[in-house]
């Protein structure tokens, strides 16, 4: 992967680092890191070959019932062949599609919310072009919030007043190393997922913090499952997973009965106090939340929860939770009750203590971000106000018409007609995927743009070959990196593909809108266009030219700074966003919607899927169904470092020894992993880092059904034919992929072939009319 440094810099960035790369006969042989990054990511093992590979797709493809049947619900979708066409008539039967909808039904019945992370690369950021596309025809059905942290970002509003801001101005890691001396780190700070960032890493620095911070001597306490998710140096207190706000609570509880809180700060920060004490102490109903209440739920010793208090009160701690505790059922209370424990601690606004969410959760957390405008494309306006929230897809495409709550509202769910997909993977990113297929078949048409035969691909009636990042010169940039990245093309597009700005201009092309889609630029005016307005915003900055012949242009970074400092100072002259102006341990507004599945304060409520409920007779095992250390999601789950990872040539299933035992299970072996929604192949991975009951499987395999098994049977171990695709509550709706109840037994018998490891078939016309 390495090769020799004669560069300064590198020519090319990637969500999960800068680089060059090595092309030769018009592939990737190998990938040089950018000089500037300290710890490479091996995530870059995954792009050599990624340009020829055999996944990509050539041309246009419709889909055969498609094109002979027109637009309808398809039974069949994402099982029968394509037909290969030239670029001119899919355009031409595109733009038609699109005519059709947009008179006939209007922008209402167009999903456009298009979540995905796609690539690196500003301009050419998939998501962005497609909405700004979609709203030149008169706009969408967006999705709002997101997978990573959409609890947080519906409950977090009430409680500081900010949700995705608050999320991006944490507390500095080198503020961390300086002063803090106790962090209590709820789904540890796992340094798997800070390899990545939206928008291109240039320096990988977050694991290098958290290092430092250990070899301080910096007390670093992990509450989790997984004994990887913090250095090994840490002490572990492995709660089960899903009872993280019982364990909270009682730790509110030893320091309110200790009298070990700080009732200043909560008498001048804070509101709801006293209905939140009330609580702990079982004032309200019966049922005081101690250690020993918690240690039932939780599994920990209730001694080490009250030392752990007493610990906390009397040094300088973070208290923070990664996403992956909010991305389940119920998440709004464990993180609602973390902001409870570090406001009862008085120290939130304070250098090294507080309050933290998302520490080890994205590469770029715990970075100060830039205030100024990134090189982006401007997306338009959206007239549509029908939105759902984004892992609602599969509801809303089941239910049109019927009503939803959602944070205080009665909403009603669109009836969609044409969904259009650009730059994510729903059949990747969505729970119970079996449920999401039904719900897909029912859409008339779908369009999808990928580089890559991807399972949403392949579950698309109009599929555009997309060109990836390698293919075409963009600008890489990121709300925390200093250095913006002149993304260098380095090879021709693969066979027909073609840029998504390229494809959504011939369309509007045909459709009358190009001069509103393109401004009357080509891609490349774009990019200085988009350069010179980031350029203008800081004084100093080089012109368009000497930045992309020298491959980047450096940015100060913003000093280091501390999670609400300003109103900790001053709570009346800078008073949160927030009803009462402070921090709402108690929400009137919250109470006020009713909602027993959230209700006003934190609260432990029991999920429907955890250790202790009736499923887990059937049940009996806790999948954590995370984030892939190998990839970024199901991107390039072909590429060498993510096939590297594989055991029995599936997605690995890692389980504690006794589990393994028990069900006379070792290394290697293939297995079939189930749950109430369906079934999928995995490699065991036996592993006594996992508490007892826990098994951990990836995100990412692309989804592989094996053809008549029903309700699903993924070959290539795709977790989320197991998860439950249900809202955290009725007030955030977030996505629950985190965990699901699962039981593991021995495949027996010939092991079903990965069927997206190949091309879907194609029938009918030749395969490369122009
Ligand atoms: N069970 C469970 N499910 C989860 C999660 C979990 O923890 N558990 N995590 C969730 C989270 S946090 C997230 S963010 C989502 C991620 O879900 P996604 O963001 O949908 O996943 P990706 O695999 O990154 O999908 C990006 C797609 O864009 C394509 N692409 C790349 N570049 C381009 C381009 O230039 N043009 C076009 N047209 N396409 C391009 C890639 O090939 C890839 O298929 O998954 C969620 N799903
Ligand atoms: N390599 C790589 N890095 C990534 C990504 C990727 O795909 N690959 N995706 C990126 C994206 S989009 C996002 S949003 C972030 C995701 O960031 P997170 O959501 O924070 O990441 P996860 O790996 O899902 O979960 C972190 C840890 O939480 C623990 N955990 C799970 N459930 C529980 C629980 O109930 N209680 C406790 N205490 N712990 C629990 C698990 O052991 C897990 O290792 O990662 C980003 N980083
Ligand atoms: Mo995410």
């Amino acid at each position: 992967m390495t090769g020799p440094r004669e560069d300064t810099s590198h020519r090319h960035t990637s969500h999960w680092g800068a680089f060059t790369p090595r092309v030769e006969g018009g592939d990737v042989t190998a990938v040089r890191p950018s000089p500037f990054d300290p710890a490479p990511s091996p995530l870059l093992g995954n792009l050599v070959g990624s340009l020829r590979h055999p996944l990509r797709i050539p041309q246009p493809m419709v889909r055969e019932g498609w094109l002979r049947d027109g637009p309808g619900p398809a039974p069949l979708r994402g099982e029968e062949p394509f037909v290969p066409v030239g670029w001119d008539e899919v355009v031409d039967r595109l733009a038609g599609e699109l005519r059709r909808v947009y008179t006939d039904r209007g922008p209402e019945a167009v999903f456009g919310g298009s979540y995905g992370w796609s690539s690196a690369g500003r301009f050419h950021h998939a998501q962005g072009q497609v909405h700004r596309f979609l709203n030149t025809l008169g706009g969408y059905v967006a999705s709002e919030n997101t997978y990573s942290a959409g609890t947080s970002e519906v409950l977090l509003p009430h409680v500081l007043g900010a949700g995705p801001q608050i999320l991006r101005t944490l507390t500095s890691w080198p503020v961390l190393e300086e002063h803090t001396e106790l962090m209590v780190c709820v789904g540890g700070v796992p340094t798997k997922n800070m390899a990545v960032a939206p928008g291109g890493v240039t320096a990988h620095t977050s694991e290098g913090h958290l290092a430092a911070m250990a070899a301080r001597g910096i007390e670093l306490v992990l509450v989790g499952p997984d004994r990887r998710d913090l250095p090994s140096s840490s002490a572990w207190l492995p709660v089960r997973p899903g009872t993280d706000a019982a364990f909270l609570l009682a730790l509110c509880h030893v320091l309110v009965t200790e009298g070990l809180h700080d009732e200043g700060f909560l008498r001048t920060h804070c509101v709801g106090g006293d209905r939140v004490l009330d609580h702990l102490l079982g004032r309200t109903d019966g049922l005081p939340k101690t250690p020993r209440w918690a240690a039932e739920l939780c599994g920990i010793d209730p001694g080490a929860i009250t030392a752990l208090a007493r610990r906390m009160a009397s040094r300088r701690t973070m208290i923070t939770l990664t996403f992956s505790v909010q991305r389940a059922e119920f998440g709004e209370q464990p993180v609602w009750a973390g902001v409870l424990l570090a406001a009862l601690l008085g120290q939130i606004g304070l250098p090294g203590g507080g309050f933290g969410h998302g520490y080890g959760s994205i590469g770029d957390n715990g970075h100060p971000a830039h205030t100024r405008v990134l090189p982006t494309l401007p997306q338009g306006h959206n007239p549509v106000r029908a939105r759902i929230p984004v892992a609602r897809i599969a509801d809303m495409l089941l239910h049109p018409g019927e009503e939803y709550a959602y944070n205080g509202e009665r909403r009603r769910y669109p009836d969609v007609e044409l969904v259009y997909w650009c730059g994510g993977n729903p059949f990747h990113h969505h729970q119970d995927l079996a449920r999401l297929r039904a719900a897909w078949r029912r859409v008339p048409t779908v369009v999808v743009h990928e580089p890559y035969w991807t399972p949403a691909a392949r579950h698309a009636d109009i599929v555009l070959p997309a060109t990836v990042t390698l293919e075409r010169d963009d600008i890489g940039a990121s709300r925390t990196d200093p250095v913006l990245t002149a993304m260098h093309a380095a090879a021709p597009p693969y066979e027909q593909a073609q840029d998504d700005y390229t494809i959504f201009a011939a369309v509007a092309d045909l459709l009358g809108t190009d001069k509103d889609y393109t401004e009357g630029r080509s891609a490349a005016e774009w990019l200085r266009h988009l350069y010179e307005g980031w350029r203008a915003d800081g004084a100093g900055r080089p012109d368009f030219d000497t930045f992309w012949a020298d491959g980047h242009a450096r940015t100060t970074p913003p000093p280091p700074g501390v999670l609400l400092s300003g109103f900790r100072r001053d709570p009346v002259g800078r008073p949160l966003a927030t009803p009462s102006g402070r921090i709402e341990l108690a929400s009137t507004v919250v109470t006020s919607f009713g909602y027993d599945d959230c209700p006003g304060h934190p609260t432990w409520l029991a999920p429907v899927e955890w250790h202790g409920s009736e499923r887990a007779a059937r049940y009996p095992l806790v999948l954590l169904a995370n984030n892939p250390a190998a990839r970024l999601h199901s991107q390039l789950d072909f590429g060498e470092h993510s096939r590297g990872s594989k055991v029995a040539g599936r997605e690995p299933v890692r389980i504690h020894p006794d589990d393994a035992a028990r069900r006379g299970l070792g290394g290697g072996d293939l297995v079939r992993v189930f749950s109430d929604r369906g079934a999928c192949l995995g490699g065991v991975v036996v592993d006594g880092d996992l508490s007892p009951g826990v098994v951990q499987m990836s995100t990412g395999a692309w989804f592989s059904p094996v053809p008549g098994v029903e309700p699903v049977l993924c070959a290539a171990g795709n977790v989320n034919v197991l998860t439950r695709d249900v809202g955290s509550s009725r007030l955030a709706q977030g996505c629950t992929g985190s965990r699901a109840l699962v039981e593991i037994e021995r495949w027996h018998g010939p092991a079903p072939e990965v069927d997206v490891a190949a091309p879907p078939e194609t029938v009918g016309r030749t395969r490369h009319q122009g």
